[in-house]
């Protein structure tokens, strides 16, 4: 089992971010690299920082021609160990996005936090952001201002507009303080693990270099998933449509006994 100190917990529960000692074996490593490539060279019109439900292959409903190499690796054991520790034995998969940044011209992720978009009640997730090449200050790699989820609290947000981010909505950045963030550099298979409530986003890739990863988005199924909360793509600019993404139980029972797990599993989409 993978397995997580109790001090890298209490850290988990301080900071919201953590880097496991854990890296994806070099093979596995090397097959989601060419799913990624297959990903990009299938989905030409779509920005690849918003690439939403890359795991789900065939056409999904999102628009995203995705691999299932990404929901074999959402499935990895060791991963799920170490995300059990953080949010229990219950865990539902509920997305996964690429987020590549190509070299020259991948576009800054605001400072953001997930929560404010998405359906889960009460509000729990915790992502597994996978690298898929190395993720450096240089190529833009994710940041994180640590302690930011600690209050729980969902602060507001402001629209923008602008062509170069990959998301539309930005944290009022009277609520934050830039200096404290902390970058979150990774090789190539190594992961961090980041809280639904932390303030979180990611400089343009200035860089030559690629800088793509994956990020794995896991539930307790203590949460319910409420697909009516939201209408498809309001929040974000993202093309997304929560009422037909799918959910896999990964492992243990549905806790709070109202999440649906046979939505968007339609064989021709999922296959
Ligand atoms: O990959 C990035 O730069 C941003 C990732 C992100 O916003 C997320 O995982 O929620």
């Amino acid at each position: 089992m993978a397995a997580l100190s109790a001090e890298e917990i209490a850290r988990y529960r301080r900071d919201g971010v953590l880097i496991p000692d854990h890296r994806v074996p070099a093979g596995r490593l090397a097959e989601l690299r060419a799913a990624l490539d297959e990903v990009l060279a299938n989905n030409p019109d779509r920005r690849p920082e918003q690439l939403v439900s890359a795991h789900v292959s065939g056409t999904n409903k999102e628009g995203v021609r995705g691999h299932a190499a990404f929901l074999e690796i959402a499935r990895d054991p060791d991963i799920l160990d170490l995300v059990g520790q953080l949010i229990g034995q219950d865990i539902a998969l509920w997305g996964c996005h690429i987020f590549c940044k190509p070299g020259g011209d991948g576009l800054e992720v605001p400072w953001h936090q997930d929560g404010h978009y998405w359906p889960i009640r009460p509000l729990a997730t915790c992502t597994a952001w996978l690298a898929l090449d190395d993720s450096t200050v240089a190529n833009g790699c994710l940041r994180v201002i640590p302690g930011s989820q600690v209050s729980k609290t969902l602060h507001a947000h402001l629209r923008e507009d602008r062509a170069d981010l990959a998301l539309n909505r930005a944290i009022d950045p009277a609520l934050m303080d830039e200096a404290e963030a902390m970058d979150v550099e990774l090789e190539a298979g190594q992961l961090s693990l980041h809280d639904v409530h932390i303030i979180h986003g990611s400089n343009p890739n200035r860089s030559d270099r690629r800088r793509a990863g994956v990020a794995i988005r896991f539930m307790p199924t203590t949460s319910h998933f409420d697909r009516g909360l939201f209408k498809p793509g309001a929040e974000t600019g993202l093309h997304i449509d929560f009422a037909t993404r799918p959910l896999w139980l990964l492992r243990g029972i549905d806790r709070c006994g109202r999440n649906d797990f046979t939505i968007g599993h339609d064989e021709s989409v999922t296959a």
